[in-house]
């Protein structure tokens, strides 16, 4: 059970990443405590889902052939630490390619938390050029009885800063969990191909002015 908005901007209709290496992305869960971060990881990484997870800072490492691509999954599944407003660090900053932001639809305070870390993440991201892959999760899908984060408020926040969104239950499916992982795959390769154009048409405008400069001082 899933719900979705896709927000990728196909970069000239599709991905771009064209070189046949492995490809290697590092991805940093974030959110609230309780609202599934683990379960969604694990739910991903073994298909099942175990119920109860504990609350430790851990990095996963999943491998999976998709579109005939080897792809090498480093997830980043953090615990959430109310005293520095559930601050990213740095260092997470820095690790990730891309993030999922976890909230549950039963809870409100857990949805506020990711809409404070996502302007964490825009903030301390805005200097580098492109978009950060962003997806955005509301998780707990099967506990309709106790919404209290509207299916339109998660889409609006997504909508409103451009990234991913999904409602899921990782209590009940693996389709949704794996929904999540691919589409930030997606964003990830789509980033890297539009940074990587641009670097070469830096490099091409460098080359002109070195040229032009030559010929000034000639
Ligand atoms: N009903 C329901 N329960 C879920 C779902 N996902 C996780 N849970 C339950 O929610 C609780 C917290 O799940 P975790 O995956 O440990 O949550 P977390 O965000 O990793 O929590 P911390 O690591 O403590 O921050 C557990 O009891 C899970 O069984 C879901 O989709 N539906
Ligand atoms: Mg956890």
């Amino acid at each position: 059970m899933f719900a979705e908005v896709n927000c990728r901007s196909h970069y000239n209709g599709k991905v771009m990443d064209t070189s046949q290496q492995k490809v290697d992305v590092n991805i940093l869960l974030v959110g609230a405590e309780n609202v599934g971060k683990t379960a969604l990881t694990v739910r991903f990484i073994t298909r099942r889902f175990i119920g109860e997870y504990g609350d430790i800072d851990w990095i996963y490492y999943h491998s999976d052939r998709i579109d005939g691509r080897d792809i090498s999954f480093n997830i980043w599944d953090s615990i959430y630490s109310p005293g520095a407003s559930g601050r990213i660090t740095e260092k997470q900053l820095q690790w990730a390619d891309g993030f999922i932001l976890v909230y549950s639809i039963c809870d409100r305070s857990s949805f506020n938390v990711v809409r404070q870390q996502l302007q964490h993440i825009r903030h301390c991201k805005s200097k580098i050029p492109g978009s950060v892959p962003v997806i955005i999760v509301g998780n707990k899908r099967d506990l309709q009885h106790r919404r209290t984060v509207s299916s339109e408020e998660g889409r609006l926040l997504a909508l409103s800063l451009g990234c991913g969104f999904f409602e899921i239950s990782a209590a009940e499916t693996y389709h949704g969990a794996l929904l999540v992982f691919h589409e930030l795959l997606d964003l990830i390769r789509e980033a890297r191909a539009i940074k990587k154009e641009t670097h070469g048409i830096k490099g091409i405008v460098r080359t002109v002015s070195a040229v032009f400069g030559r010929r000034r001082t000639e």
